[in-house]
């Protein structure tokens, strides 16, 4: 069976960070102005720090593209640091708390956490999103969509709605310098930063993704290691920083009768072309997501990531070489990082569902699976 496998490589402070993207089929066209446009994106956002002043990610294609389409063998991306001097950074004995410094500094016996710190930190989704990219270009042949946006900052929060046309709704996102497509909320989340910033502080937040045009049956029921849900959970939980998950209602699933909570179904003729082939939802409690498999509605998660744990007005920490009680180490740091992270989500939904559409229609090229999706689309309009 085909199977997608993205790593990464790099330090943060290292000549660059990678992608290494296997089992992606041949025949898939790359844009690298839109993986490109997806690296500035998460580069930004409004209390950003002193880093993205230096940086200017663009990505260089090493392998595994000819003529501007990918090739069988595996794709290589790379992204640059401009501010790479891994040799001369000083050493970390101060560990912060919240990241992975002492965890880091205990696993691999070392009281330097620089040896940790650089490959934990979040530059790395450089190169996820890059991948992301990539992804994202197979998906767009099959016209299904993803995108994420900041639903709340610390205490500032836009309203809880699913837009209706995705459309819309990013292209509000993308004139909001929180990435929120709600223009209020956006003030308030930058009016957060700003307190938070004042005070030395960071804070978390809210991030929405939603996926479009998600053919039935992606994912699978037979297996847990198959169930898409957990794919998407994981794969979003293990980007730095996220502490919770959610699919479609999620916890408030839990506060809830089963008649308000499931989507009824009904048909309609007219929607048998599209994704739902025909089977369509007046809601979409579940996310797109019924025993592990994608179900034709659109899937929807949403991730919380703690705030940053660099502190411009430290917590108390213990040097690891003198065991003295000390302030942990600040250098420089974003105070909030959510819209950034907004975009990461994005990616690595983008690659879970790519992944998810290869384990269904094949991975060889693109052209194969276009063929099995058509024949698979043509029997479920007869079923
Ligand atoms: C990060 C610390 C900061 C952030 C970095 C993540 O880097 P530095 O230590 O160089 O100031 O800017 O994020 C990025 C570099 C990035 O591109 O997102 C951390 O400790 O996780």
């Amino acid at each position: 069976m085909a199977e997608l496998i993205v790593r990464t490589a790099g330090e943060s402070h290292g000549p660059a960070v990678l992608a290494l993207v296997e089992g992606f089929p041949a025949g898939v066209p790359v844009d690298t102005a839109r993986i490109d446009a997806d690296l500035s994106r998460r580069q930004g956002g409004y209390g950003r720090g002193g880093r993205q002043q230096i940086e200017a990610d663009r990505v260089d294609v090493l392998a595994g593209v000819r003529g501007g389409r990918t090739l069988p063998g595996p794709v290589v991306l790379l992204v640059r640091n401009r501010d790479s001097r891994l040799e001369e950074a000083p050493a970390v004995t101060r560990p912060r708390p919240g990241h992975a410094d002492l965890a880091g500094a205990l696993k691999y016996l070392d009281p330097d956490v620089r040896n940790v710190l650089e490959r934990a930190s979040a530059r790395e989704t450089a190169g996820r999103v890059a991948a992301g990219g990539l992804a994202k270009g197979l998906l767009s042949e099959f016209d299904i969509r993803v995108a994420a946006w900041v639903t709340r900052i610390g205490p500032a929060a836009a309203p809880d709605e699913t837009p209706a046309d995705l459309d819309a709704c990013v292209r509000r996102r993308d004139q909001s310098e929180v990435y929120c497509p709600d223009a209020p909320a956006s003030d308030a989340m930058m009016a957060a930063i700003d307190q938070a910033r004042e005070a030395g502080d960071t804070l978390g937040g809210v991030i929405r993704c939603m996926a479009t045009g998600v053919p039935p049956g992606l994912g699978g029921h037979t297996q847990w290691t198959r169930k898409l849900d957990g794919r998407l959970a994981r794969a979003v939980m293990s980007i730095q920083a996220i502490k919770g998950v959610e699919i479609g209602l999620g916890f408030a699933a839990a506060e809830r009768r089963g008649s308000q909570v499931h989507d009824p179904i009904a048909y309609d003729a007219s929607e048998r072309d599209g994704p739902s082939a025909g089977f369509v939802r007046p809601t979409d409690h579940a996310g797109g997501l019924e025993g592990g498999m994608t179900n034709g509605a659109p899937v929807v998660l949403s991730a919380a990531m703690k705030p940053i744990s660099t502190l411009k007005a430290p917590l108390a920490s213990v040097d690891l070489r003198t065991r003295q009680a000390v302030e942990a180490t600040y250098e420089r740091s974003d105070v909030c990082a959510v819209p950034a992270a907004s975009v990461v989500v994005e990616a690595v939904v983008a690659t879970e569902l790519a992944g998810a559409l290869i384990d269904r229609f094949g991975g060889d090229s693109l052209r194969q699976m276009q063929s099995a999706h058509e024949a698979w689309h043509r029997a479920a309009g007869d079923l």
